[in-house]
């Protein structure tokens, strides 16, 4: 009874961080309850369908006492500290394996965290902050404004920021609670990568990812070493282009929730997160000039969605897998490729899951060939995967409020 008891509130108390389907939560996923410390279990192989390197994966939980935790992320400055984005509008550290009773920042008096989607939602640091302080947040305003600034520490190695020192990039209006993008990255060309979702609502009712004068539905490129509050990289693929934002990278998503860079190889994975029929994982290779379009709302994963068949799929780029919403997803949570040291077959997979169905993945490329396999199942709903420095992989389970290592059991 007590186990019945269990389950029924965590789905009553389900939220997704990056809906698919205007909010529309799919509850039949596989959910268990109290599950702080459960393992994930999931298999891997160096190659796809290979024995060679078999190796079985688990979750390690390195700290608990978050408040619906959306990230988390390095300083890139060899302090070997975890910053952990917390929705509500805090960044906590773990330190020595210790989360920190101080926050780094708290931003909860200017950061909007109503809706299932809104709240603090990206991190990145200045790939010199061991020297400059800088870093940059992403968070839905008070007044629901998609928000980027930036905010420094005084003095290097701080385990607290200057809360004072707050620019703001970007002020993006938004009229719709869900879709709001939020992660930011730093690619190995030293400019901000910046996601931001359609805005909202269901179907992109305004068109934004289509249109190229809107920063909604979009990824962006800023220069934040130049220009004031940014400057744009010369070669921005619409920088000069008429009518178009010169920030403007790729276009043609959705709800770009999390996005990353392969730190080997410099190569962007997106997932972009569906309608209310398919999940898709996008890949741009490192030494594409940008100016993709992923294809919302013309189509949605690889189906036409506006209009539903017989869509002009020229010029469009398809998702490097999809997964429709039949199996039990509702939500892709973009992940990273490994690039660790502590476990050798998961070297080269991309890793992410389904807040829904905890499905977790790992999509390996080779020449041009994507291959997908489901490689198990994690505990509950992850809002965003993570990076230390060394390269290992983390996660952040949402309702439980831990940080958690993947390693191999
Ligand atoms: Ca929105
Ligand atoms: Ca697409």
């Amino acid at each position: 009874m007590k186990r019945w008891i269990a389950i029924l509130f965590a789905l009553s108390t389900f939220a997704v961080a990056a809906c698919g389907g205007d909010g529309d939560t799919d509850a039949t996923a596989t959910v268990q309850a109290g599950s702080a410390t459960a393992l994930a279990s999931a298999t891997v192989s160096q190659t796809p369908g290979g024995t060679n390197g078999v190796v079985s994966l688990g979750l390690e939980q390195v700290a608990g006492g978050f408040t619906r935790p959306t990230f988390v992320t390095n300083a890139g400055d060899g302090s070997g500290r975890l910053f952990v984005v917390e929705k509500p509008g805090v960044i906590s550290i773990i330190k020595n394996g210790k989360k920190l009773d101080k926050p780094f920042l708290d931003l909860t008096s200017v950061v909007g965290s109503s809706g299932n989607e809104q709240g603090l939602l990206g991190l990145a640091f200045h790939p010199g902050f061991s020297q400059n302080g800088r870093f940059f947040v992403a968070y839905t305003a008070k007044n629901a404004d998609n928000t980027v600034a930036e905010y420094h520490v005084k003095t290097t190695g701080s385990d607290v920021a200057d809360a004072g020192s707050g620019k703001t990039l970007f002020a993006v209006p938004d009229k719709y609670p869900n879709h709001n993008g939020g992660m930011l990255a730093f690619g190995p060309d030293g400019y901000l990568y910046i996601s931001m979702g359609d805005g909202g609502s269901g179907g992109d009712p305004d068109g934004n990812g289509q249109n190229l004068g809107t920063l909604l539905g979009k990824m962006l490129r800023i220069d934040v070493d130049s220009g004031d509050p940014y400057g744009i990289p010369p070669t921005n693929p619409f920088a000069k282009i008429a009518g178009a934002r010169s920030e403007v990278w790729s276009y043609g998503l959705r709800n770009p929730w999390r996005f990353s860079f392969d730190r080997q190889t410099g190569d962007i994975w997106i997932g972009d997160v569906g309608q209310n029929k398919y999940e898709e994982i996008d890949f741009q290779a490192a030494a594409d000039k940008g100016g993709a379009n992923y294809g919302w709302n013309i189509m949605e994963g690889l189906h036409c969605f506006q209009p539903p068949s017989g869509c002009n799929q020229d010029g469009l780029v398809k998702p490097v897998f999809e997964y429709s919403h039949d199996s039990g997803g509702c939500s892709v949570t973009g992940g990273y490729v490994y690039r660790g040291a502590a476990i050798p077959p998961l070297r080269g997979a991309y890793l992410f899951t389904d807040y829904c169905s905890a499905k977790l993945w790992a999509t390996r490329q080779e020449g041009g060939t994507f291959t997908t396999t489901e490689i198990g199942e994690l505990p509950e709903g992850v809002s965003g995967f993570g990076e230390d420095e060394a390269g290992e992989l983390y996660i952040a389970l949402d309702q439980a409020g831990t940080m958690n290592r993947i390693i191999a059991k």
